[in-house]
């Protein structure tokens, strides 16, 4: 028994050679963190119902995120609160296979707690280990939706009033009021009797799904000393004397039993039929068109295009990778969202490529649009020597430093606003890249635009400054 308990399950590795440092046999939680012992009894259950090759464990934000450190199985590293609709996608991909989503209180709670309700409302077939430790510990203790009514953490410094913050959430109780559930436990790992009738949980939850009955969850009360800056022990007893009282350990809900298996509808489908539904089957228009006669430093270009929210970069991303795929070659676009909007840096990648993409991220550019100011500072530095600056003088005020580059000026904003709508300064740009590049020819970037832009109406003026862009280079 003794060796038993101190073995390590067959589907957690035995050194943990995805961590990046040399230290490779310990995990990153703090001492007396929750999640050591929650990995190990998941681990320990995936062994016994030797489901490891088709397990697909899912790490969100938290600190699971390293989750895929530890189990030898599938793994998928998903945004904060999505992995219920990751899991979805997963499952009903291949519903054989045995998704686990593992979140933390903050992850499924807060920023997740619409997708855990529709994710368990569809009674989709996924188990979900909710790890529930009153806190976000990773980003250094703040409150959570389950954080007690007086618990002091670093946003509510004079402890959680409910008159302020509302009451902790409990997730059990309100996922029991939904038809989709088959099995929902409230578990904690503080002593040798919880931690079994935790383990128990976790196996039914995990057999429920094996046996295709439907949505299972088993939430698990655990200490986070750090977050909660207390010692292991205070922590351990903390989750016994305090949280056990508004969070009650037992079965919610078990259906197991009484529920038929889902039948999963097997659909098998053709090439073509596949082509079809994702609209690929239809001819794309084609612009001939040779990277050859590009020269060499921005052949399969890299580009980078930034500016402010609202100055179209993402359109003029789309538009040119749009181009670039009706010449018939690889593209890639990818937005780059975020704080930007409120005045840094609004900026996109766009590759096009007579070879396979690996990577659509682009940070050595070829070819870097700067629209304005804080964009020409931020990624100067990352073009490539020999590459090539576009840069927005109606906004940018200085030249590009380096001398190891071209760089051409365009007043792109002055220029669209002489043609009528600032809007365009974008395809002002445009224009100025194919002029200068020739990566994508003029005919195939007003195709693309006919794709892109939603209101038609607007076309002729886009093409309009496409033209003016070409000019302006052509004259410079
Ligand atoms: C979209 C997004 N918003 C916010 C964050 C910052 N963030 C990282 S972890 C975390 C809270 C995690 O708390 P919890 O899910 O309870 O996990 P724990 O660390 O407590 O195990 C937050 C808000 C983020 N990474 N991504
Ligand atoms: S901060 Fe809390 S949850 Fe995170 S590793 Fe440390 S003890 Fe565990
Ligand atoms: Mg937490």
């Amino acid at each position: 028994m003794a060796k038993d308990i101190l073995s390590t399950p067959k589907s957690f590795y035995k050194e943990f050679f995805r961590k990046p440092d040399a230290d490779k046999t310990n995990t990153h939680y703090c001492p007396g963190c929750g999640h050591g012992v929650i990995h190990k009894l998941l681990a320990e259950a995936i062994e016994d119902f030797g489901i490891a090759d088709r397990t697909i464990i899912i790490s969100p934000v938290g600190c699971s995120v390293f989750a895929y450190y530890y189990f030898d199985t599938g793994n998928v590293q998903v945004a904060h609160g999505r992995a219920p609709a990751v899991a979805t996608g997963l499952k009903r991909a291949n519903p054989n296979s045995i998704v686990i989503s593992y979140q933390g209180d903050g992850d499924l709670a807060a920023i997740g707690g619409n997708n855990i309700l529709q994710a368990a409302n569809r009674g989709e077939n996924i188990t979900v280990i909710f790890v529930n430790n009153a806190i976000y510990g990773m980003t250094g203790g703040q409150m959570a939706p389950t954080t007690l009514i007086g618990q002091k953490t670093t946003t509510t410094p004079y402890g959680r009033a409910a008159a302020n913050e509302g009451y902790p959430i409990r997730i059990c109780e309100l996922l029991s009021a939904l038809s989709g559930p088959v099995y929902l436990a409230r578990g904690a790992i503080t002593d040798p009797a919880t931690i079994m009738k935790t383990r128990l949980a976790i196996r039914k939850a995990i057999k429920a799904q094996m046996d295709y009955k439907g949505f299972s969850l088993v939430e698990i009360l655990s200490p986070c000393p750090s977050g909660w800056r207390m010692t292991p022990v205070e922590a351990k007893k903390w989750v016994k004397e305090q949280m056990v009282k508004i969070f009650p350990l037992g079965t919610f809900k078990d259906e197991t039993k009484e529920r038929e298996p889902i039948a999963y509808e097997k659909r098998e489908y053709t090439k073509e039929e596949i082509k079809q539904a994702l609209g690929l089957d239809k001819e794309a228009p084609h612009f001939s068109h040779s990277m050859d006669d590009v020269k060499p430093i921005w052949r399969n270009p890299k580009i980078k295009i930034s500016g402010f929210g609202g100055q179209g970069v993402l359109l003029l991303g789309n538009t040119l990778a749009e181009a670039g795929m009706e010449q018939g070659y690889h593209v890639s676009w990818i937005p780059s969202y975020g704080p930007e909007m409120r005045g840094g840096t609004a900026n996109c990648h766009v590759q096009i490529s007579t070879s396979e993409i690996a990577s659509p991220v682009v940070d050595h550019p070829s070819i870097l649009v700067a629209m304005n100011l804080p964009s020409l500072d931020r990624f100067e530095d990352d073009v490539v020597p020999g590459g090539l600056i576009i840069y927005n003088t109606s906004l940018v005020t200085r030249a590009p430093k380096r001398t190891d580059i071209e760089s051409i000026p365009i007043p792109a904003t002055d220029i669209a606003d002489k043609l009528g709508s600032l809007k365009v300064a974008n395809m002002v740009v445009l224009g100025a890249i194919i002029e200068k590049t020739g990566i994508v020819t003029e005919e195939a970037a007003i195709s693309a635009l006919n794709t892109v832009v939603k209101h038609k109406k607007f076309i002729p003026l886009n093409i309009e400054a496409i033209k003016s862009g070409r000019e302006y280079v052509r004259n410079l």
